[in-house]
């Protein structure tokens, strides 16, 4: 069975790349009677440069105004200080523009990764960020509504200039996989990952899971 497997699969490689990039790399093997090989194996990332414009984060980071903020305090992971604050978004109360750029985005990347994602979005969680706030290692995969995320989207609203540290890091991965405002990282759910702390300004991010049947 494992001669089957790709050799990326067999040696993980730690790369990211443009989505266009990785669908390019799909390959059918066409009379095997196998599936399409993925183009990612599951311990990939997926990163989109400058997906959201200004303009659209601006309207994104808008949505939290007059909505309940709660302490994202991560109890389960021991940690219950240096809580960023956080609004919930149902995806029927958010801009339909948004809904399907963010569907479009998690299919691609599905497709990518040969999962499936047959139930609809989670709320879109808004997360802002002061200094001293950080998020410690963690999986978002886990019991109730959370055993069925597949994919973790997250894509930063504010400008790099405008805070220090908070850098998204992913097991694995080079810290800071956002460059710029309005790029989005996705990745399998269940990869650790962790937001640094922030030493200076405000960090903003909005997050989106994409659900489908458990893993088995
Ligand atoms: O803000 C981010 O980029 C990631 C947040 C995160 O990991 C989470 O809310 O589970």
């Amino acid at each position: 069975m494992s001669s089957q497997l790709p050799s990326r699969q067999r040696s993980p490689q730690r790369n990211s790349l443009p989505l266009a990039t990785l669908q390019r790399r799909e390959q059918t093997k066409s009379g095997t009677g196998l599936r399409p090989e993925p183009a990612l194996s599951a311990t990939e990332i997926v990163r989109m440069p400058r997906t959201f414009s200004r303009t659209e984060c601006a309207e994104i980071l808008a949505l939290s105004n007059g909505r309940q903020r709660y302490a994202d305090q991560f109890r389960s992971y021991g940690e219950v200080r240096g809580a960023s604050s956080v609004s919930w978004l149902p995806t029927a109360e958010a801009p339909e523009w948004l809904v399907e750029r963010v569907v479009e985005l998690m299919t691609d990347a599905a497709r990518a990764f040969d999962f499936d994602i047959s139930a609809p979005l989670e709320e879109f969680k808004l997360i802002k960020y002061r200094r001293g706030n950080r998020v410690p290692w963690h999986v978002d995969c886990g019991s109730g509504p959370a055993a069925t995320r597949k994919l973790t989207l997250t894509a930063l609203l504010s400008d790099p200039a405008d805070f220090d540290g908070g850098a998204l890091t992913v097991a694995g991965y080079v810290p800071e996989l956002h460059s710029n405002i309005g790029d989005v990282v996705i990745f399998p759910s269940f990869l650790a990952h962790k937001v640094t702390t922030v030493s200076r300004g405000n960090r903003h991010t909005l997050i989106a899971w994409a659900h489908g049947t458990r893993f088995r």
